[in-house]
């Protein structure tokens, strides 16, 4: 399939997942054309599961309405040439893969904790969002549906895995992620060295709010995290930046750390929440970072699971061996 450019999508400026893929292609160089969401032109399709952001892809057999930032980025990688987001080394592309995932399904829970569990946060999103688009709102209608996007986005904290028990699990592993990102990008680029892969742009999407507009945690990259704060405002626009080298030998002590960081929550919680699917469950009880953890039984996240085991299993011995290294001693290895 041969896709027509400019790409046509729908999103929104407060949609993380939206932001990941506008930075990928300004990276790129691929031309593209983005409907608030709600404005794409009428009959266009609607994907299966409506997310954002949702890709209107047109060859000449017709418009494919797609989601799933993951794999859309490894198409692109091959529907257009030059300036590749996932590595060529497998060994760097597995690590690659291991940061997008912690940071699409665990960092957006901070993302979605800190916006809606906190009720000044919440306020101040209720009405934000329905600002973000094309029409100008009076007072009257950005209160009606500041109240709707806030009940609707609220009765999701629970999907998400947002609650008494896990708030306080989910808040400190926010402000270490800032620690080990700000001390990594005090002498790196990006996670992986000199070019940004799938999983840089899955952390910029999220931060682009935790760190960038949500009062409470932005308070707090204010406070303790400017490299981070200063990285996100670049990643945004990398259209201009040429690619540098991977690491190649051994990772940096800070990846390391990064790696350690995401290996101490995410990984609990993607076994555990295996098993519930597994089991037919509906809850997930695990122990995250030492404490309880609870939330609703996800099968997609059962799937990403999956997916980073095949990925392992394939790996060449050179680049397994290389990967075992970077993850020794880090959570991640109780998956593989
Ligand atoms: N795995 C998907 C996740 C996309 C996603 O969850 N998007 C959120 C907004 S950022 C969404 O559309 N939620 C439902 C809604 O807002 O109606 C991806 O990587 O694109």
């Amino acid at each position: 399939m041969t896709l027509e450019t400019p790409l046509e999508l729908s999103g929104a400026p407060g949609s993380p997942y939206t932001r990941k893929m506008l930075a990928v292609l300004r990276y790129r160089r691929i031309p593209y054309k983005l409907y608030f969401r709600g404005r794409e032109p009428a009959g266009y399709p609607v994907p299966k599961v409506p997310l954002l952001p949702t890709f209107y892809l047109a060859d000449a057999g017709g418009i494919e309405a797609v989601t799933d930032s993951t794999p859309l980025i490894r198409r692109f990688d091959k529907d257009f040439p030059g300036r590749p987001v996932r590595p060529a080394d497998p060994a760097m592309a597995f690590l690659d893969s291991l940061i997008e995932d912690y940071a699409d399904e665990w960092l957006t829970k901070c993302m979605f904790h800190y916006r809606w569990a906190h009720a000044a946060d919440a306020a101040f999103a209720g009405r934000l969002l329905p600002s973000w688009g094309p029409s100008p709102l009076d007072e009257p209608t950005l209160a009606q549906m500041g109240k709707m996007f806030s009940d609707r986005q609220i009765g999701r904290l629970a999907y998400v895995g947002s609650n008494a028990t896990t708030g306080p699990v989910i808040e400190d592993s926010y402000v270490r992620l800032l620690d080990a990102l700000e001390a990594h990008l005090s002498a790196h680029p990006f996670m992986l060295g000199g070019a940004p892969g799938a999983g840089d742009f899955g952390l910029f999407g999220q931060l682009t709010q935790l760190a960038g507009v949500d009062p409470t945690p932005t308070g707090i990259a204010q406070g303790r995290a400017h490299r981070v704060m200063g990285w996100v405002g670049m990643v945004e626009d990398l259209s201009g930046v040429e690619p540098g080298p991977l690491f190649e030998g051994e990772v940096p002590d800070t990846l390391k750390g990064l790696l350690a960081e995401m290996g101490r929550v995410y990984p609990p919680l993607l076994i555990a929440n295996a098993k519930a699917v597994m089991a037919g469950a509906t809850t997930v009880e695990a122990e995250i970072d030492g404490r309880a953890w609870t939330q609703n039984a996800f099968p997609y996240q059962a799937k990403c699971l999956g997916w980073l085991r095949e990925e392992y299993a394939a790996l060449p011995a050179g680049a397994k061996a290389r990967v075992d290294a970077a993850i020794d001693g880090t959570g991640w290895t109780a998956l593989f």
